[in-house]
């Protein structure tokens, strides 16, 4: 099966910008794939091509990015094998010729990698998740545990923490259930936000944006709803933050400013904040504690708390195997966060997934605050053996496009047993 084809349609995401969604040809098949989009990015992704005509989308069109994608990348793949996915990303790779793949555009690059695969396991006639485990020498175990973020702060929403992202972690039985269990207390959450007259709308991941006095208050919040959905904390559910913390990290001072705490910390102190919260809560994860090139900061929150809780490492690592092989070698974190648009093809997202995994870091995938439907993602967490994922609150669709497809794998996967 070779390419024959391949066209980029400018759509919009999840947050009404545009984004890149490519379909791959061979002869009469076909398959394609969406780009998600980012707002607390790190500066070491790689680059989101955009236009930059102020006179489309504010700037923010992607038609340059499309029509690399039609041109010179569909004129350097055609005739190739869509099952030579690792010649397919480096033709893509040579063809750009930047360490950001800032000539081509990452957005474009990536929408090719993910349709080639997808159409290379539809030529096959076999899932997704079977082609890619199959692919990269994986044996299907069991489905990731999902992180379902609902309460929305940072750059999501205008709630006014500064913690980005407040994970409800469900504990107990397959992924069908702890879907169910965690919007069971979605519902609850929502009741009581609703007594407390604080709004119930929802931010950019589907959680909710309450303005809350504080970022304690939020873990307080969560708390109060497992227990009113009849749930116990520390057993049936723990939480997990997603600090994102080069958003509230202030380069030129060099410190932490956590305005809705009222707290400010330094590199080297910035653990004792987490610290007090792991006390009085059942933290499983924290992601990004420190900022993305405060390697001091990492070094001394791995240290106190390396052994307490997972310490997820997103935009210090941005799934570069350059990055986190930096962290291996300075001891940083112990979980790394998956994200195919960081880095922006499929062959080095695995090539970050397997360095992680020969160091015993957990793998937690992840979404994009801007998405599309496209669940791709909870395939590709399923062939790598992750062991988390998270996609947002059990609310909105393109959040639950992945969840929806991660309990089709899991019914699909007991079936066939
Ligand atoms: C994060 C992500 C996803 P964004 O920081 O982990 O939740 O947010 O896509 O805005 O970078
Ligand atoms: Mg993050």
């Amino acid at each position: 099966m070779k390419i024959t084809k391949i066209q980029a349609l400018e759509v919009l995401d999840s947050r009404g910008n545009p984004t890149v969604q490519t379909t791959v040809w061979a002869g009469d098949l076909s398959a394609k794939a969406s780009v998600p989009s980012g707002a607390s990015t790190g500066v070491h992704e790689a680059l989101e091509l955009r236009d930059n005509d102020k006179y489309r989308f504010g700037g923010k069109g992607v038609l340059k990015a499309c029509l690399n994608v039609e041109k010179k990348i569909f004129k350097a793949l055609k005739g190739l094998s869509v099952a030579d996915q690792q010649k397919i990303d480096r033709t893509m790779l040579e063809l750009d010729g930047t360490a950001n793949k800032a000539k081509l555009g990452a957005n474009a690059i990536l929408s090719v990698s993910l349709a080639t695969a997808r159409l290379a396991a539809k030529a096959k006639k076999i899932e997704l998740y079977e082609y890619l485990a199959a692919t990269y020498g994986y044996k299907v175990k069991s489905l990731p545990t999902p992180f379902f973020n609902v309460i929305n702060g940072g750059v999501h929403a205008d709630s006014g923490l500064d913690i980005q992202e407040f994970f409800l972690i469900p504990l107990k039985g397959n992924f069908a259930n702890k879907l169910r269990m965690a919007a069971e207390v979605f519902h609850s959450l929502k009741s009581q936000l609703a007594i407390q007259g604080l709004a119930t709308s929802v931010g950019d991941e589907g959680g909710f944006a309450p303005k809350l006095s504080s970022n304690e208050d939020a873990l307080k919040q969560l708390e109060t709803a497992i227990k009113s959905a009849k749930y116990k904390l520390g057993s049936d559910f723990a939480l997990g933050l997603d600090a994102a913390s080069s958003e509230f990290f202030d380069e030129k001072k060099g410190v932490y400013e956590l305005k809705a705490s009222n707290i400010t910390a330094t590199p080297a102190n910035v653990y004792q904040i987490y610290k007090k919260w792991l006390a009085k809560y059942p933290l499983l994860a924290l992601e990004d504690g420190c900022a993305q090139d405060d390697f001091s900061g990492w070094k001394a929150l791995t240290q106190n708390l390396g052994d307490k809780t997972l310490l997820i490492g997103d935009d210090i690592f941005v799934t570069n195997p350059i990055r986190i092989q930096m962290g291996i070698e300075q001891k940083i974190a112990n979980a790394v966060l998956i994200k195919v648009n960081q880095i922006g093809t499929l062959t080095e997202t695995i090539d970050a997934i397997k360095l992680s995994q020969k160091h015993k870091y957990k793998i937690v995938f992840s979404h994009r605050s801007g998405e599309t439907c496209d669940s791709f993602i909870a395939d590709l967490a399923v062939a790598t053996n992750a062991d988390y994922i998270k996609s947002g609150a059990p609310s909105r669709g393109e959040r639950l496009a992945k969840y929806n497809r991660l309990m089709e794998i899991e019914e699909q996967l007991t079936k066939f047993k």
